[in-house]
């Protein structure tokens, strides 16, 4: 995807890396944050390199806008990896107490040595990384709501670094590492782009609508059929994007199809999940 268009230069990477890596320090626990529905592509590859060792949660968010099964798959797939893994849905705040607990059992041994030097603390600290648009403030929030309070600075802590309480002794730090999404091939480039990870400035929206009534078609030809009430059957993705303008009353002055309407509709109405569960990445594509 030469003709990508996407603002990580390497200086703006190595300040992220630096920021997240100072940020590690002060946490016992990382979560990682991707979309359920691309929990691949929507990974940062350097996410090794910069954790080390730290304990990891990774958090399958948007879990309401993928499909079900696939869903569980790839709570399977990450746990066969040795990662902890839940799903969970930040807007509606669900599982959302399952992260201290999961944060907690990676922790065992810690706070069991801690113990053995009687020291009582049992507060864990957390951070949480993720690419653009994958719900992090969302999560954050929700987790600040209104049973919890800011912690506020701490001595020996940066000023900047605020603390989100949750719970007794669960704390989350409130400045989220922002990485960047990985470009290995077009169809990552594109599965970031249909679920809105990255802006429509990659490519014109059109041909992004374009693409992926191609790939819902190629999916499940009810997706498209039952929400458009169209007949897709033997047709040319342009003739459907034609039928859908029909049907929706895209039509410009002289009667030609509203192609940039149409494709505001397609892409609005998949990323809020109004055309169904629907993931785009299924373990099965990755027998790594
Ligand atoms: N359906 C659904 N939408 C979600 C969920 N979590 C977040 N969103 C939506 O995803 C969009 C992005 O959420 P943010 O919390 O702003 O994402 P972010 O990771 O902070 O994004 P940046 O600050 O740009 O890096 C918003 O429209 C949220 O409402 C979820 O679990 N389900
Ligand atoms: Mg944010």
């Amino acid at each position: 995807m030469s003709n990508l268009n996407i603002n990580w230069y390497p200086g703006h990477m190595k300040k992220t890396i630096d920021t997240i890596k100072a940020s590690l320090k002060l946490v016992d626990v990382v979560l990682e944050i991707v979309d359920a529905r691309i929990p691949i592509a929507s990974r940062n590859p350097l996410l090794d390199d910069i954790l080390g060792n730290k304990p990891r949660v990774v958090l399958l968010n948007k879990m309401d806008l993928g499909n079900v099964e696939t869903n569980e798959k790839w709570v399977s797939y990450f746990r066969s990896k040795g990662y902890e893994s839940i799903l969970i849905d930040s807007v509606q705040g669900i599982n959302l107490k399952k992260i201290e607990a999961i944060s907690r059992k990676l922790l065992q041994d810690k706070f069991k040595k801690l113990e053995e030097k009687n020291l009582t603390s049992k507060r864990v600290r957390a951070m949480i990384v993720g690419i653009p648009n994958v719900g992090k403030s969302t999560l954050i929030n929700r987790i600040a709501g209104r049973k919890s309070a800011k912690v506020g600075n701490k001595p020996g802590v940066t000023k900047q670094n605020q603390w989100i309480k949750s719970g007794k002794d669960f704390e989350l730090l409130d400045t989220p590492g922002v990485l960047w999404p990985k470009f290995e091939n077009e169809k990552i480039g594109l599965d970031l782009a249909f679920t809105g990870a990255i802006k429509d400035e990659i490519m014109d929206s059109e041909t992004l609508a374009f693409k992926l009534i191609e790939r819902l078609n190629d999916m499940d030809k009810k997706i498209l059929e039952v929400r458009y009430q169209i007949e897709t059957e033997g047709k040319e993705t342009l003739e459907i994007m034609e039928d859908i303008a029909k049907k929706r009353g895209c039509l410009l002055k002289g009667g030609n199809s509203d192609y940039e309407k149409v494709a505001k509709i397609v892409l609005d109405e998949f990323r809020k999940g109004v055309l169904g569960r629907i993931s785009l990445e299924s373990p099965e594509d990755f027998n790594d």
